[in-house]
């Protein structure tokens, strides 16, 4: 039994987190189902709010919830996923299916436990083991009965002691199977993110991924991408597309070759993220010809000595390439910032809020030519949501360079209540700026979006903004 735990309660809307199928469990339940193993995934993100009425549940309605299902089904083997932000109803819900399944073996894995294994291991008594990296593999050696030190890439307990097995090859992309979609009710869920790749060979200091997934690109076949596409859309017509390449610009053949058979499958409008390293006009054109109506690009800062420090490989330049590029053809364009990154200061901050009020110019521009088109396919939150800069604060989560190395990258980082891990509360400050300065900045950052909205026209009031400051 693979679980996804139940997502924090907040007092923001949270409803759209839920709406996406657990895909790392997805790929794990595929390559065990492929294997012959007897597999169930329970999604209780999923059950947080009851559609279409959205009541919510409680997470500890949801650990009872757990509890009666374990309880029916014995798994021999209990595999919990864990984010940062979900790390804490991870082991909650780990103890409950212990304490109601002794017998059961109990695994986390995920992007936080991956670096966490021996805090896990000690404060968690009850979680048998912990998965690093990538899980196909080690899930289906657990679920064999394989001897544990044989096993790459988990860590156990041994004789009182922690052991750690090195992690082992990643999967080669032809192994990579397609997420058992079938094996949740799609009909539940108003996404699917297609994942092209898995790996990166950039640093960028905020994120760990590198260090999950290998250092080397791994590209799916359009092949796959398009049998994918089809077993989600046969189980459920109506999924919003994610499409998710870094590197779309980089291997323009085959992200090229990838939108002709998403064009071919009439799939609406839908949403694109990538790296911006190599986009051109052929590949936007073709975006946009398959459906895409909004690329979402992490800008990350408007301060090359900013990008630069954290190692993100662009320049602003880019970024406004990017932006003039999207304007011209008519692509709503969505750019994300962090505040607070290690070498932050009061002029980084004006110098981003500047380069993101640029990038609304540019979108906001579209939106105001084509907003009765936008307002026919998409409400209006979600223009605003796919036009509008996005600026939140950083989370120097587990892994990630900034966390290994704070003195180094003059960060100073508070506590680690994994749940405040949000990118909407401070959890760490840079050298040179406070976290209040910075939380202020953030709160006057807003206001001038809005007001340039009311520049363009744009009825402000339409939405609420749903910003807790
Ligand atoms: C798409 C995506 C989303 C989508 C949808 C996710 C989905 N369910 O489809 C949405 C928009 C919902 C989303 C939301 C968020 N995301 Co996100 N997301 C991603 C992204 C780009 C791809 C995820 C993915 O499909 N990866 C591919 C699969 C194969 O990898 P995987 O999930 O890591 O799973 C593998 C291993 O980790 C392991 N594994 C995972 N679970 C388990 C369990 C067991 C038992 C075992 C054995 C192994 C195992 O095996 C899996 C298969 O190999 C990643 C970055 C990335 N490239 O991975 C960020 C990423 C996961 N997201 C991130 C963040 C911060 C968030 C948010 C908190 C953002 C926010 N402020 O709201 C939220 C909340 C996430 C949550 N857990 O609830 C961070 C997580 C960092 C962290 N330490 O927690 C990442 C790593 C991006 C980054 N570099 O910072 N995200
Ligand atoms: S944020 Fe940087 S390191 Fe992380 S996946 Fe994207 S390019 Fe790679």
């Amino acid at each position: 039994m693979l679980i996804d735990p139940p997502f924090p309660e907040r007092p923001w809307d949270t409803n759209w987190l839920t709406q996406f199928p657990p895909k790392g469990l997805m790929y794990i339940a595929a390559y065990l189902r492929n294997a012959g193993a007897d597999v169930s995934i329970l999604d209780t993100k999923q059950m947080q709010y009851e559609r279409p009425s959205l009541l919510r549940r409680s997470i500890k309605e949801i650990r009872e919830v757990v509890k009666l299902k374990v309880k029916k089904q014995e798994p021999e083997l209990i595999g919990i996923t864990s984010a940062t932000i979900s790390y804490i109803p991870a082991i909650q819900i780990a103890q409950a299916v212990k304490e109601t399944s002794p017998s059961s073996k109990v695994v986390i894995g995920g992007v936080h436990v991956t670096f966490t294994a021996h805090e896990t291991l000690k404060e968690c008594p009850w979680v048998d083991m912990v998965v690093r990296g990538e899980g196909e593999r080690p899930m289906l050696e657990l679920a064999e009965g394989k001897t544990l030190s044989k096993i790459e890439g988990i860590s156990y307990r041994n004789n009182g002691k922690i052991v750690d097995n090195p992690i082992g090859e990643p999967l080669p992309p032809d192994e990579i199977p397609i997420p058992a979609y079938d094996m949740l009710d799609m009909t539940k869920y108003a996404y699917v993110v297609l994942m092209c790749t898995r790996g990166c060979p950039h640093e960028c200091s905020f994120c760990e991924v590198p260090f999950i997934h290998g250092r080397k690109i791994r590209s799916r076949s359009a092949k796959k991408i398009s049998e994918e596409l089809e077993l989600a859309l046969s189980l459920n017509p109506s999924l919003e597309i994610r499409y998710e390449d870094e590197f779309m610009g980089l291997q323009k053949e085959r992200t090229l070759e990838i939108l002709e058979i998403v064009k071919s499958k009439n799939v609406g409008q839908f949403r694109a993220t990538t790296r911006p390293d190599g986009l051109n006009n052929e590949i936007l054109e073709k975006l946009k010809a398959a459906g895409c109506t909004n690329l979402y690009i992490g800008m990350e800062s408007g301060s090359d000595d900013v990008l630069g420090f954290n190692k993100r490989g662009i320049t602003v330049s880019k970024i406004m390439e990017i932006a003039e590029m999207c304007e011209k053809n008519e692509m709503l364009f969505h750019s994300g910032f962090i505040l607070g990154l290690p070498g932050e200061n009061k002029d980084t901050l004006q110098q981003t809020l500047e380069v993101a009020l640029k990038c609304c110019d540019a979108t906001f521009r579209v939106v105001k030519k084509n907003f009765e088109k936008f307002l026919e396919i998409m409400p209006f939150k979600l223009i605003v949501e796919n036009s509008r800069a996005e600026l939140n604060l950083l989370a120097p989560n587990p892994g990630t360079q900034i966390s290994m190395n704070p003195e180094e990258f003059r960060y100073k980082i508070f506590h680690k209540n994994w749940e405040l891990y949000d990118c909407n509360t401070s959890v760490g400050e840079p050298f040179d700026i406070s976290a209040q300065e910075i939380e202020e900045f953030k709160k006057k950052s807003f206001k001038a979006i809005q007001n340039k909205m009311k520049e363009y026209g744009l009825p402000v009031d339409w939405w609420d903004y749903g910003y807790k400051g």
